[in-house]
């Protein structure tokens, strides 16, 4: 690798944690100080794949469980050579959601087991933060009604928020928890600095591979 890589910075958490809004403003003010930054999304409907979850979860059309579930994870790996591209460029990623969101929703669903859920996205792009923003489902509630979309439902959030809690107990990934009750500059600033001190910290070593 000739000079120092990005760092790949995840945003988690529930509906409505204010996710998408930290994604663009931590972004802005990586790329006003200089530092090359972009934004990324997953699911990113774009794609052919992306196409058909997002028809999913719009409720226009079915998909059987595990075949969504392996829909979610070929979304992320048929983005990873430009992931690696611009992280290997130095260009630092701020992803909203990743392959924890994919283990939470659908481990949440029953019969699944967190650890089958987790296999497909085995050896992606390890991030080296990952933030999850916590909002409990009152002060959710306070930001609008839940959307029309599938899994919009508070019985169905409060399932995946446990999952989210099972993963977050793994040593093996930089998780920092964010109280995203705060106003939207306070919650600004703390990802700020995490994702500061990450990128730091990334620039030299290597990318790892995620749950290997
Ligand atoms: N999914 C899956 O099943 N498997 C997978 O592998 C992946 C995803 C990757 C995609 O939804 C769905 O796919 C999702 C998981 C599943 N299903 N659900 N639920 P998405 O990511 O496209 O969802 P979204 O429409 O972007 O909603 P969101 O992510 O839940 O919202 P958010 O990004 O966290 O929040 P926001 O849009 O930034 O803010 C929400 C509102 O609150 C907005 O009006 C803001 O202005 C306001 N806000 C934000 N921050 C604050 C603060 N601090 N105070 C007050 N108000 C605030
Ligand atoms: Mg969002």
């Amino acid at each position: 690798m000739a000079g120092k890589r990005g760092a790949l910075i995840v945003l988690e958490g529930v509906d409505k944690a204010g996710k998408t809004t930290q994604c663009h403003k931590l972004v802005q003010a990586l790329q006003q100080s200089g530092r090359p930054a972009e934004m990324m999304r997953f699911p990113d409907r774009t794609t052919t794949i992306g196409q058909l979850i997002g028809a999913y979860l719009e409720n226009r059309s079915e998909l059987e469980d595990h075949t969504v579930h392996l829909l979610f994870s070929a979304n992320r790996w048929e983005l990873v050579p430009l992931m690696k591209r611009k992280l290997e460029q130095g260009t630092t990623l701020v992803v909203d959601r990743y392959a924890f969101s994919g283990v939470a929703f659908t481990s949440a669903k029953p019969a699944f087991s967190l650890d089958w859920c987790k296999q497909p996205d085995i050896g992606l792009p390890k991030p080296d933060l990952v933030m999850f923003l916590q909002l409990n489902p009152y002060e959710a509630a306070l930001r609008g009604q839940f959307g029309k979309e599938r899994y919009e439902t508070g019985v169905f959030q409060g399932a995946v928020q446990e999952k989210f809690e099972q993963l977050m107990t793994d040593p093996s990934i930089n998780w920092q928890v964010i109280d995203a009750s705060q106003d939207i500059e306070d919650v600004h600033r703390g990802i700020t600095e995490h994702s500061l001190k990450a990128m730091n910290a990334a620039q030299n070593l290597p990318l790892g591979e995620l749950w290997k």
